[in-house]
């Protein structure tokens, strides 16, 4: 594609601006010309790095920003509008174009919102890459993302569990991703997951649920079985709504975390005990082929992950969110 084709289609956005910019159309035309004729003679050059109607505006605005080409003033057809925009000065008037008229601070917020994307991504690097035992959420989640089939019906119920994973696992279609919600109503888990497995017998159903979470919802788990409705449960076990504690104190009316569960609690066994399939992971190395053999099961099956305690989710902007 030569020059003059890549540009052509964004000459009549390229002239709107210009009119709006320098309160006629002559005006602006003379410095769309300006900005060609540069171009062509190769005495300025389009920024290859960038999409072509932004390297074109860039352009432009380096020659409307250098060089006085005609009168900036408006002279002919100025519409109210443009009187008003003729009073404010040339840098805010150019910033409130490219807002206004051209959808330019999309593309910043979106640039920003990469970069701040990106920042979050090495700030949990780390710990996606630990393969310590027991796993923390991030590492234990890398190999539920990686086990989930693309075309799966998640659901998830807890906290940390919950809006961690929600930020690690995929979702691949709309309305395939079923959760406790802004409102973190506990106790919706395996209701939403039965109702999943019914709708769509021919998906597979993944429960993600924090180990407080499953004592909301888990004894629904004989209804899975009684209907041989083949979700698979994966209970991410910290002992607690949160942290809990290593072991029960002595005396636990008086010492316990009110927080605290046990941790590493048998919930597989509380499903192979209603005649599904349990699975308890100690060791995230052991992960993935828990959740496989759980996959490969026809039936419901829960894998029961015990997670570390000082494991939490990456230091929030606003303390009341850690
Ligand atoms: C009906 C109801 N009761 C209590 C709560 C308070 N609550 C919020 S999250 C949560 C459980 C979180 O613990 P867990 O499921 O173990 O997830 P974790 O944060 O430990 O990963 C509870 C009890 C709630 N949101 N809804
Ligand atoms: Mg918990």
């Amino acid at each position: 594609m030569t020059i003059t084709e890549a540009l052509a289609p964004h000459l009549p956005y390229l002239r709107r601006y210009a009119r709006a910019l320098t309160g006629s159309q002559s005006s602006g035309d003379a410095y769309v010309r300006a900005a060609l004729t540069a171009l062509l003679a190769g005495k300025s050059d389009l920024a290859r790095d960038l999409p072509p109607r932004v390297a074109l505006y860039r352009l432009f605005t380096k020659i409307w920003n250098s060089v006085a080409v005609n009168d900036n003033r408006a002279t002919e057809g100025v519409l109210p509008g443009e009187q008003k925009l003729a009073h404010i000065t040339p840098l805010p008037r150019q910033a409130f174009l490219l807002v206004a008229l051209e959808g330019y601070e999309k593309k910043v917020e979106e640039a920003k919102g990469d970069k701040k994307a990106a920042e979050k991504a090495a700030m949990i690097a780390p710990q996606i890459a630990d393969d310590e035992a027991p796993a923390n959420y991030y590492r234990a989640l890398k190999d539920v993302a990686a086990w989930m089939p693309k075309n799966a019906f998640l659901s998830a119920e807890g906290a940390g569990t919950m809006d961690i994973g929600l930020t690690q696992l995929p979702s691949f279609s709309a309305r395939s991703c079923l959760n406790a919600g802004t409102y973190g109503t506990m106790g919706v888990g395996l209701g939403q997951a039965i109702a999943a497995c019914i709708v769509h017998p021919d998906q597979p159903v993944i429960h993600l649920s924090g180990d407080s979470a499953i004592g909301f919802s888990g004894m629904e788990m004989e209804t899975l079985v009684r209907y041989n409705l083949p979700a698979k449960i994966v209970v991410l076990n910290n002992g607690g709504i949160g942290p809990g504690m290593p072991q029960i104190p002595e005396n636990p009316m008086f010492n316990l975390k009110p927080n605290a569960l046990i941790w590493g609690a048998r919930y597989d066994r509380v499903m192979e005990a209603f005649g599904g399939k349990g699975f308890l992971v100690e060791d995230p190395k052991d992960l993935r082929g828990a959740l496989d053999e759980a996959m490969n099961f026809r039936g419901p099956a829960l894998v029961n992950v015990v997670i570390s305690q000082g494991s939490a989710r990456k230091t929030q902007e606003f303390g009341w969110h850690s």
